[in-house]
């Protein structure tokens, strides 16, 4: 009885300043012992301290909760209230964000920290939450290139007439056709099986996916032709956004950099660790030495993406100007 008019009592005061408790939940892709998982955990761990318990949540592993482009609505509807979403597949229902599919956007790695971290993620973002998605900063996914169980791709002709998974969005598709192959575009976990059994010659992702997916073992040709860098996001939905106090919003964009800042440090780490790991266990690894030779026969994909999206051309601009 006691307890439970202190409780009330607690309630009420909380709904009185204003403040709801938030119970969020969260979509990951990826499972345990992944840089990105490891942030987002720490990430909803550190939010419920620093506003008291305010905001807590739950995050769901291994994509459980659905494909990434359901996961992408349930945010946009408010069913998911925190994630970490790879940009390649959210082209589809925000278009601003294709910018980040282009083949060779970014110089390097680097290169899409400094554009990320600045003016032009803000921008980004901006674009982002007109669509019910706030991104409250970006996570690192290295750079993706080609593999395969046929042979080594050296030149863009190697392409020609394979068949490459490619994930959800048609700019992938343009991308693959731009050398003549093939692409299916497919979900994340149906990867594995269709290397296995020949639905698809290769695929294309980093070190770290490559290896925690077990690609490497049925696909044993990767070549680091890096011809694309997508960052990942810690991304909120407006709808749980918008019911935080500002001080709560404040509290939880300084946990956002320290975990991004984490997740970053993990990255570098898997990033070499699962490259060694697939190297010793027989991966046939080659350098792609002319990547100027993907870069220009992959340059169509941008006159055919600000045909389809005019949008991009002022985002594709911005990047350019970017040093
Ligand atoms: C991984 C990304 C993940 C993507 C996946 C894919 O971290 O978000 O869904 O690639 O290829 O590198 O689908």
């Amino acid at each position: 009885m006691r307890k439970t008019l202190i409780a009330s009592t607690a309630i009420a005061s909380l709904i009185f300043s204003g403040s709801a408790l938030s119970a969020w939940t969260g979509w990951n892709i990826h499972n345990k012992d992944y840089p990105i998982t490891d942030a987002l955990e720490s990430f909803i761990k550190n939010a419920e301290k620093v506003t008291d318990g305010r905001v807590s949540g739950t995050l769901y592993n291994g994509a459980v909760l659905g494909s990434q482009g359901d996961a992408i609505q349930m945010m946009q509807i408010g069913s998911v209230d925190f994630a970490g979403f790879n940009l390649g597949p959210m082209g589809t229902a925000i278009p601003e964000v294709n910018v980040l599919s282009l083949p060779f956007i970014f110089k390097d790695v680097d290169h899409m920290h400094r554009v990320m971290d600045g003016a032009f993620g803000e921008h980004l973002s901006e674009a982002m939450s007109k669509h019910g998605i706030i991104s409250l900063g970006w996570y690192d996914a290295g750079a993706r290139s080609f593999y395969n169980h046929v042979k080594p791709i050296v030149n863009p002709g190697d392409v020609e007439g394979m068949k490459f998974r490619v994930m959800n969005n048609e700019l992938y598709v343009s991308m693959i056709e731009s050398l003549k192959g093939n692409a299916t575009p497919m979900a994340f976990n149906e990867v594995y099986q269709s290397l296995k059994t020949g639905v698809v010659d290769g695929a294309e992702n980093n070190w770290p996916s490559y290896e925690s997916t077990n690609h490497y073992e049925v696909a044993k040709f990767y070549s680091n032709s890096q011809h694309l860098i997508i960052p990942e996001c810690l991304c909120v939905s407006t709808k749980a956004w918008g019911a935080l106090s500002e001080a709560d919003q404040a509290a939880l964009k300084q946990e956002a950099i320290k975990s991004v800042a984490m997740q970053r440090e993990l990255w570098k780490k898997r990033e070499a660790e699962s490259r060694q790991l697939v190297i010793d266990s027989g991966v046939q690894f080659n350098e792609v030495a002319d990547k100027a030779a993907f870069s220009e026969a992959m340059k169509p994909v941008y006159a055919q993406a600000i045909e389809a999206i005019p949008e991009l051309e002022p985002f594709i601009k911005e990047i350019q100007s970017i040093d």
